[in-house]
């Protein structure tokens, strides 16, 4: 029936994620997506950049949905030669410097681990979800996402802490009518 349609305002949620570790410390770089559960993902595919700046990759991790365009523009002034072996996304920028102009677009969700070929220190993760709302812990450990639809989630989380180790995102359900405030623990170990 025409007419019946709620507000969209009194369906609206937030979420404030708190992330620690076992021993209840704040966890910096957390990678965290919402996706819908019963309803195709909405895929809202924009743009990020992850900057080389004093031999460093400038964030360490980001988050983004399935379809987004990353550029990596090199601010020193020495030459870096970014790529990654991971399944999700296997690709090489060979040595530069400015910013390449093709983007690369992150096309697979999973984790993708990224280094230098001149500098061996340098590394930076790519958390690719199949999800429309993503977000990454600050210093504080603490990540918000806002103006969500109520409804039936699945949380999926990574941390560079499981390098060695998951390529994938945990999972755990969550259910947001309103604003929600939960607390991750994120162990060594997914
Ligand atoms: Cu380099």
């Amino acid at each position: 029936m025409l007419g019946a349609l709620a507000s969209p305002l009194a369906l609206a949620a937030s979420l404030a994620l708190q992330v620690v570790d076992e021993q209840g410390r704040a966890l910096e770089h957390a990678a965290v997506a919402l996706r819908p559960v019963g309803e195709a993902p909405r895929r809202t595919p924009g743009t990020a950049e992850i900057v080389q700046q004093g031999k460093r990759f400038m964030p360490l991790v980001t988050a983004v949905p399935v379809g987004t365009a990353v550029s990596f523009p090199n601010r020193d002034t020495v030459r870096h030669h970014v790529y990654s072996f991971s399944p999700a996304k296997t690709f090489e920028l060979k040595l530069y410097i400015g910013t390449p102009a093709a983007p690369v677009v992150f096309d697979k969700p999973g984790v993708v681990v990224m280094g230098c070929n001149i500098h061996d220190a340098m590394v930076a993760y790519v958390a690719v979800f199949d999800a429309p709302w993503v977000g990454v812990s600050d210093a504080a450990g603490k990540v918000r996402i806002d103006a969500l639809p109520a409804g039936d989630y699945q949380l999926e989380y990574w941390h560079p802490r499981w390098a060695g180790g998951a390529a994938e995102p945990a999972r755990m359900p969550l259910r947001l009518r309103g604003d929600a405030r939960q607390t991750l623990v994120i162990g060594a170990q997914p």
